[in-house]
C-alpha cells in the first residue's frame, strides 16, 4: 500500500514538473497558451451561466484562484493515478501522463486565435512530464537496496521538485519583464477634465472613496491569468463595415489628442448594493475620431464588435458609443497607464454601458458589423445586446447586521446614474418610515457615481434601512426587483441592523 501511495506521488511530481516547465515555455511565447490556464478557460467557457453566476455571488473575484485550483486538483488527482498504474507497467501510465497533456493541448488549441506556436508549451509538459516519471521510477528500482540508494530517491525527488517550482516562479516572471505598464509615458490631455472635488472620503467612515484607487478596482474577466502585453507589439485595427481598413501602432494612438473623464464603471454582474463598481479618471482617444479613421462603409453595421488580443468578443450598439457620450478607447487611469488587470496597453470605456458591452480591455480589434452577422462572447450566452446601467444607490455604512451603539449614526454610501444627469438626489428610509433627503457628497460630473450621507438617530431595537436614488433627468431608482441577468440587477438596497 505505502509503494502504491509512492508511485501515485511519483504521478503527481512527475506531472507538476510538466506543468512547470510548460509554464516557462508559455512565459517566452504566449501566457495565454498554458495548458493549466487553456483547460480552465475552456472550463468557463463550457460553464453555464447560472452557474458562473453563482460562483462570481459565492466566492468574489477569488473564482477564478477557486477554479484554477479545482482543475489542478483534478488533474493531479488523474496523474496519481497514472502514478499508481506506472508502477507494474510503466508505459501504460507514462502514457495516460502524454494522454492528460493531450487533452490540455487540445483546449488550447480550441482557444480563439489559437495558433500552432501555441502547442509549444504543452509539447514541453508532453516530454517532461514522462521523462521525469522514467527518472522516478530508475531511482525506486535502485532504491530497494540499503540506506544510500534511498537516499537517491530522496534527491531526485528533490530536485524534480524544485525543477517543478522554479519553473513555475521563473514563467512568471519571464513574463511580467516583456511588457511593463510603468515604462510608458502618458502624453498629456488635449482635452483635461475639471479637478476632482475632495470627496466625503473622510467626513464619512466607511464610505466608499471618491476615486477608487487602481489596486481596489474591481476586475471582472473571463480569463485566468492577468495578460501579459507589450504596448510595442500592440496594434488596433478597424475593419468589418469601413471605408477602409486601417491599423494603428501604440505610439500612433498615443499622438492623436487625448480627453481625460471621470467615469463610474459598472459591472452587469452586481447584484444590488454589490462591490462590481468602481470610479476612476480615464485618458484616452475619443473613439469616434479612431473610428472616423476608418470611416463609415455601407452604414448598415449597428454592432461594434471589439475583440481582445486572445479573441475575447464584447458587442456595443453602435448608435449608443457614437451619441455623442465620452466613448474612450483608453490607455490611462487614475495618471497612470492601465494595469495589467485593466486592460494595458488599451481597452474601452464606454460611459453609461455596463461593462460587458462596453469595457473591452487588452483590445486590438473594432470591426463594424450587425448583430445578425457576428455574434459576441455573452450575446452566445443570451446576456443582453442593449444594456445601459441602472440607476443605483448603495449603503457602504452601517454594514449589514452590523451592531450600533443608539445615538447618532450616519449612514452612507455610494449612488450613481451615468448618462442620465448624474445624480441629482438619494432619500433614506427607516423600517418603511418616510423618505428623507440624504445629503449629497460633491459633484464629479454625469458619468461619475456620487457620495451621499444621512444622519440618523437611531433608537435601541433592530432596524431596516433602505436607499433610493434620483438621476438628474429628473428618473427615480425602481424598486422592482431583478437579477443580474440578463441586463442588469434592480431593486433597493436594504439592510438590517441592532442597535442597542
Ligand atoms: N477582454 C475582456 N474585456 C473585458 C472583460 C473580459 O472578460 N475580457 N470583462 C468585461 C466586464 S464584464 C466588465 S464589468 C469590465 C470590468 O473591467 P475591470 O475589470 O477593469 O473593472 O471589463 C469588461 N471588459
Ligand atoms: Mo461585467
Amino acid at each position: 500500500m505505502r509503494i502504491r501511495l509512492l508511485w501515485a506521488w511519483y504521478g503527481v511530481l512527475a506531472t507538476l514538473v510538466g506543468i512547470g516547465l510548460a509554464h516557462v515555455a508559455a512565459a517566452l511565447t504566449d501566457p495565454a497558451a498554458s495548458p493549466v490556464l487553456a483547460v480552465g478557460s475552456t472550463v468557463i467557457d463550457l460553464t453555464p451561466t447560472p452557474m458562473k453566476e453563482w460562483a462570481i455571488r459565492t466566492f468574489g473575484n477569488a473564482d477564478k484562484a477557486i477554479l484554477v485550483g479545482s482543475v489542478l486538483a483534478g488533474v493531479l488527482a488523474l496523474a496519481a493515478l497514472a502514478g499508481a498504474v506506472a508502477r507494474h507497467r510503466f508505459t501504460l501510465g507514462a502514457g495516460a501522463l502524454v494522454a492528460l497533456v493531450g487533452v490540455a493541448a487540445i483546449a488550447v488549441l480550441t482557444r480563439p486565435e489559437a495558433s500552432p506556436l501555441d502547442l509549444f508549451p504543452s509539447l514541453v509538459a508532453g516530454i517532461a512530464a514522462p521523462v521525469a516519471l522514467r527518472i522516478l521510477a530508475r531511482a525506486q528500482a535502485h532504491a530497494t537496496g540499503p540506506d544510500g540508494r534511498r537516499r537517491t530517491v530522496l534527491l531526485t525527488i528533490a530536485a524534480l521538485g524544485a525543477a517543478a517550482a522554479v519553473g513555475g516562479v521563473a514563467g512568471r516572471l519571464i513574463s511580467s519583464l516583456r511588457a511593463r505598464p510603468e515604462d510608458v509615458a502618458l502624453p498629456a490631455p488635449a482635452d483635461p477634465a475639471p479637478p476632482l472635488p475632495r470627496g466625503l472620503d473622510d467626513q464619512v467612515p466607511g464610505i466608499t472613496r471618491f476615486r477608487t484607487p487602481n489596486a481596489d478596482f474591481y476586475r471582472v474577466d473571463t480569463r485566468l491569468d492577468v495578460p501579459v502585453l507589450s504596448a510595442d507589439d500592440w496594434t488596433l485595427t478597424i475593419d468589418g463595415d469601413v471605408g477602409r481598413k486601417v491599423t494603428l501602432t501604440f505610439d500612433e494612438l498615443l499622438a492623436m489628442p487625448m480627453v481625460e473623464r471621470d467615469i463610474t464603471l459598472t459591472c452587469v454582474s452586481n447584484s444590488v448594493g454589490g462591490p462590481y463598481v468602481g470610479g476612476a479618471r480615464w485618458l484616452g482617444v475619443p473613439l469616434t475620431d479612431v473610428l472616423d479613421l476608418a470611416g463609415i462603409g455601407s452604414t448598415r453595421a449597428d454592432q461594434i464588435l471589439s475583440t481582445d488580443f486572445a479573441g475575447m468578443t464584447i458587442s456595443t450598439p453602435l448608435d449608443l458609443a457614437t451619441d455623442g457620450r465620452d466613448a474612450l478607447v483608453a490607455v490611462g487611469m487614475n495618471g497612470e497607464a492601465l494595469p495589467r488587470e485593466h486592460g494595458f496597453p488599451v481597452r474601452l470605456v464606454i460611459p453609461g454601458l455596463y461593462g460587458f458591452i462596453s469595457a473591452t480591455k487588452w483590445l486590438t480589434r473594432l470591426t463594424l458589423t450587425t448583430y445578425d452577422d457576428q455574434r459576441a462572447y455573452w450575446t452566445e450566452r443570451d446576456w443582453a445586446t442593449d444594456a445601459p446601467i441602472k440607476i443605483s444607490a448603495r449603503i457602504d455604512t452601517p454594514k449589514a447586521l452590523a451592531e450600533l451603539d443608539a445615538g447618532d449614526v450616519v449612514v452612507g454610501g455610494v449612488a450613481w446614474a451615468q448618462e442620465r444627469g448624474g445624480i441629482a438626489g438619494v432619500q433614506v428610509r427607516v423600517d418603511g418610515g418616510a423618505w428623507v433627503d440624504a445629503q449629497l457628497g460633491p459633484d464629479g460630473g454625469d458619468d461619475y457615481w456620487r457620495q451621499w450621507f444621512h444622519r440618523w438617530l437611531a433608537e435601541p431595537g433592530s432596524h431596516r434601512i433602505a436607499v433610493r436614488a434620483v438621476a438628474g433627468n429628473g428618473e427615480p431608482q425602481t424598486a422592482v426587483r431583478a437579477e443580474p441577468f440578463p441586463n442588469g440587477a434592480s431593486g433597493l438596497h436594504e439592510l438590517l441592523v441592532r442597535v442597542s
